[in-house]
């Protein structure tokens, strides 16, 4: 790209009223979370295909999330499962991170893959069951102070299959018991972020199915507490930035988990089926990026973005380039709405005006901008391609088959 085509876009925003300057500070800005299993080998329920060169354990996972942070900028953390992440000593582990440039970002425990938890982890009718699940909260609470972990990312699979299998308010309060130890365990610097999920593998109810469920609970926890928003995990049709809104309007949106699909939660490459959500998602977030009250502010400056997809058939690397990669076009995108435009044909009730003001930032080709800061920030243009003509892809080939698996 050539510096001819930048000065031609920063010479068309300017004319359009944007601060060039600010978009590319937010966009330096930006950190995008990737997930330790976005490394490893995962699937469908039908079959996990075994890839070569898949890292065989959590060190090696921290050495490919840096590849696609050093070539990107974009993603300096690392997010954790336990215990598929589950080493002898966390300290080594943050020190590997550390040295390769990264952090460890949120824990995530894991209450669904044990024999144990079939009919419920925390909402188990059985009381040595909800006991062995609040420890495991417990214990990630552990490990999160020994990582320097600020986040804590929980996922609950509880859910019945039929009606009468389980007593749905009393799940509630058991939840909330659980929920509520793992509260008062955490350091006054740790968030617990909440995530929800409408079915699956649940398919007649889901303990926490929506942004009220784990609002509600956020809300009796306490300060700490926050909803995370996984775009995977709606019905098809469901408003997200509406959502997204509305949460960051309570202080209450703690982060997200990027991924797309097409039908439920395929956790597929964010921005690959739906890019203009994401772009609208963006365009909420931004738009109260600015607001009068500096509680808001500081809710949006805190939003942790994360990605959470698993590449099944795809090489996972540039999988995860591709995701953090379509993250930033989309943002870039949303910088370049103006936002008083847009008010101004809102407040003329002009409905089109007001649309268009938004679509028109989307339908700009952001290229020469990334091109630009990535130069600016020392990074290859195009950092897929630098990837793909580095050696990296084949020298983890030694690792063989059969690496870590979800
Ligand atoms: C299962 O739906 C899931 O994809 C959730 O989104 C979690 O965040 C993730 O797995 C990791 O536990
Ligand atoms: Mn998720
Ligand atoms: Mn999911």
């Amino acid at each position: 790209m050539s510096d001819r085509a930048y000065a031609l876009f920063e010479e068309q925003q300017q004319a359009r009223g944007i601060n060039i300057d600010e978009v590319k500070a937010k966009l330096k800005a930006l950190k995008i979370e990737t997930p330790s299993w976005g490394y490893g080998d995962s699937g469908t329920r039908f079959k996990v295909f075994q890839k070569e060169g898949v890292p065989r354990n959590p060190f090696e996972k921290f050495e490919d999330a840096a590849q696609v942070h050093n070539l990107t900028g974009l993603a300096p953390s690392v997010a954790i499962h336990i215990p598929w992440d589950k080493v002898d000593d966390y300290s080594k582990l943050r020190n590997h991170a550390e040295g390769l440039g990264l952090s460890i970002g949120a824990v995530n425990p894991n209450l669904f893959q044990d024999e144990d938890y079939m009919l419920g982890s925390v909402t188990n009718t059985d009381s040595a069951i909800r006991h062995k699940a609040t420890d495991h909260l417990l214990e990630c609470v552990d490990i999160a102070k020994e990582t320097g972990s600020r986040d804590l990312s929980l996922w609950f699979a509880d859910g019945t299959n039929y009606p009468g299998q389980g007593d749905i308010r009393k799940r509630k309060a058991w939840m909330h018991e659980a929920l509520s130890e793992m509260y008062n365990a955490m350091t006054p610097e740790m968030r617990m972020l909440i995530e929800y999920k409408c079915f699956e593998p649940a398919f007649y109810h889901t303990d926490l199915a929506d942004w009220g469920m784990a609002y509600n609970m956020a809300q009796k926890l306490g300060p700490q507490a926050e909803v995370l928003v996984d775009t995977g995990h709606h019905l098809q049709g469901t408003n997200i930035e509406h959502i997204v809104a509305y949460l960051i309007d309570e202080k209450r949106l703690g982060g997200f988990h990027f991924n797309s699909r097409k039908y439920a939660d395929d956790d597929l490459i964010v921005g690959s089926v739906n890019p203009y959500e994401l772009f609208l998602i963006f365009y909420q977030i931004l738009s109260a990026a600015n607001d009068s009250d500096a509680g808001i502010r500081n809710a949006v400056d805190n939003i942790a973005y994360m990605i959470d997809q698993s590449h099944n058939i795809e090489q996972k690397i540039p999988a995860m380039l591709r995701s953090v990669l379509n993250v930033q076009t989309q943002y870039a995108k949303a910088l370049l709405i103006n936002h008083a435009e847009v008010s101004e044909a809102a407040e003329r009730h002009d409905v089109l005006g007001a649309e268009d003001a938004v679509r028109r930032a989307f339908e700009f080709d952001v290229t020469p901008l990334l091109h630009a800061i990535r130069e600016e920030q020392g990074l290859p243009l195009d950092p897929m391609k630098a990837y793909l003509n580095s050696s990296y892809g084949k020298d983890i080939l030694v690792r063989g088959k059969g690496g870590a698996s979800w």
